[in-house]
């Protein structure tokens, strides 16, 4: 038997491991609840050889909604002591089911497209739900109307360390923190994970939050991090071009998000920094761009963003001088840019999908190919990790991983691998 057609099993495996039923964890004991967009990424996988599981665990996570139209980013089904922090101290008031108070990248309506692909249509009522929840994040995220959208914690990310986001951290008190147990490092080498000053703050951040009730217009006025984010911008702007495919698929009037894509289309050069080169964060308590490019600078061409194309192929020609494998979460010429630390450094297979999905669009398919090979390699050889060392190849972070598992059977192992 080849080896990819082990790979292949171990997927399956994992994903069947990883099930609760409705949902799937990211990985046992690390992550023990129902993830955001991990589970959008579950569901690419399970439509591969279960269509009907594959739609469950999308309509569970919407099952989470909030009256606003926010899908929270954590939903905590189940108790588990094993992850912290848990319902208690997101205190959002909210117990069926109770879930974490921030989002997540909105990739629903670009899944729920590919599964409408593979299979039909969503529910009027699911459409509808996605619609809802992009008209929340301009309103709570974007109250200005810039066309850039902010999130309010690093986790609302979900690249919760990256170098990006230290500044603006660095104004939040560490000292305004209560004691706290973390529980990652139970499961993960402390090197693999963020700082404990960085773990004070994310709770910091979290307990004002609590303490003004998740009130979304309170956040925007008042939360010290406030950061302008091009991965989410890239994410949501695509996610709306999906949503009025689907939307026109289903006889429903799209012209609302039409008007949020051309805010967003024209707001995106809001993030470019002439001084780098490239696409990067805007904190928008300063005006202040972050000094240097991430893995997130690349997914413009995925939200059908071309101004700087050639800069953008130029710059990860630079990066792949730097690291044997692409792409890595940050900038591997910084001074900050950490191989195995979490989002400061490390290779995410569902990050490595998306921009090869966009490269791939613009043309630039060698590229595109060049990223799916890369993942092909990264888990032939390692397994199925939460993420990658690019320098090395190495595991990082926790094991058999949902997304990993789910984008190899979706994409990396689509041709044969070359090793
Ligand atoms: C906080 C589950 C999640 C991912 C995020 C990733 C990590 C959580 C954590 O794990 O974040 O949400 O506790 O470290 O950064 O992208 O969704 O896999």
């Amino acid at each position: 038997m080849s080896a990819a057609t082990d790979r292949t099993r171990e997927a399956k495996t994992i994903l069947l491991e990883n099930d609760r039923g409705t949902y799937t964890v990211p990985t046992e004991g690390l992550y023990p609840f129902q993830w955001n967009w991990d589970s959008l990424f579950a569901a690419l996988g399970w439509a591969q050889f279960d269509l009907p599981r594959a739609w469950a665990e999308i309509h569970s996570l919407f099952d989470a909604q909030w009256p606003s139209g926010m899908v929270p980013h954590i939903v905590f089904w189940s108790d588990s002591s094993s992850y912290f922090p848990g319902p208690e101290i997101w205190r959002t008031g909210r117990n069926a089911p109770a879930s974490s108070g921030i989002s997540q990248p909105p990739v629903a309506a670009t899944i729920v497209k590919l599964l409408s692909e593979m299979d039909h249509l969503p529910s009027l009522s699911l459409y509808r739900s996605i619609e809802r929840w992009h008209q929340w994040w301009h309103r709570a995220r974007d109250p200005e109307g810039r066309g850039i959208i902010a999130i309010s914690h690093p986790w609302e990310s979900g690249r919760d360390n990256l170098p990006d986001w230290d500044q603006p951290l660095s104004r939040i008190a560490s000292s305004s923190n209560g004691h706290h147990q973390r529980r990652d490092l139970d499961h993960v080498n402390p090197d693999m994970r963020p700082l404990q000053a960085d773990y004070d703050r994310y709770l910091a951040l979290v307990d004002q939050a609590a303490t003004v009730g998740w009130d979304d217009t309170v956040i925007a006025q008042q939360s010290p991090f406030w950061v302008a984010d091009p991965g989410l911008s890239a994410v949501l702007l695509r996610a709306e071009r999906d949503l009025i495919w689907l939307g026109t698929a289903l006889g429903e009037p799209t012209d609302a998000a039409q008007i949020r894509v051309a805010r967003l289309e024209s707001g995106f050069e809001q993030f470019w920094n002439d001084k780098v080169g490239a696409y990067c964060s805007l904190d928008l308590r300063n005006g202040q761009h972050a000094e240097a490019g991430t893995s997130a600078s690349f997914l413009a061409p995925y939200a059908g963003i071309v101004n700087h194309t050639e800069q953008l192929l130029n710059e990860l020609e630079a990066w792949s001088q730097t690291c044997e494998f692409l792409v890595p979460s940050f900038d591997p010429r910084h001074p900050h840019f950490e191989p195995l630390r979490y989002w400061r450094g490390p290779v995410w297979c569902m990050v490595n999908y998306m921009i090869s999905t966009g490269l791939n669009e613009i043309g630039a398919t060698q590229w595109a190919e060049r990223l799916r090979t890369d993942t092909a390699k990264l888990i032939t050889k390692s397994g199925m990790p939460e993420s990658f060392n690019p320098i090395t190849g190495g595991p990082v972070g926790g094991q058999d991983f949902t997304w990993t598992a789910a984008l190899w059977l979706a994409w990396a192992s689509h041709q044969p691998c070359p090793m």
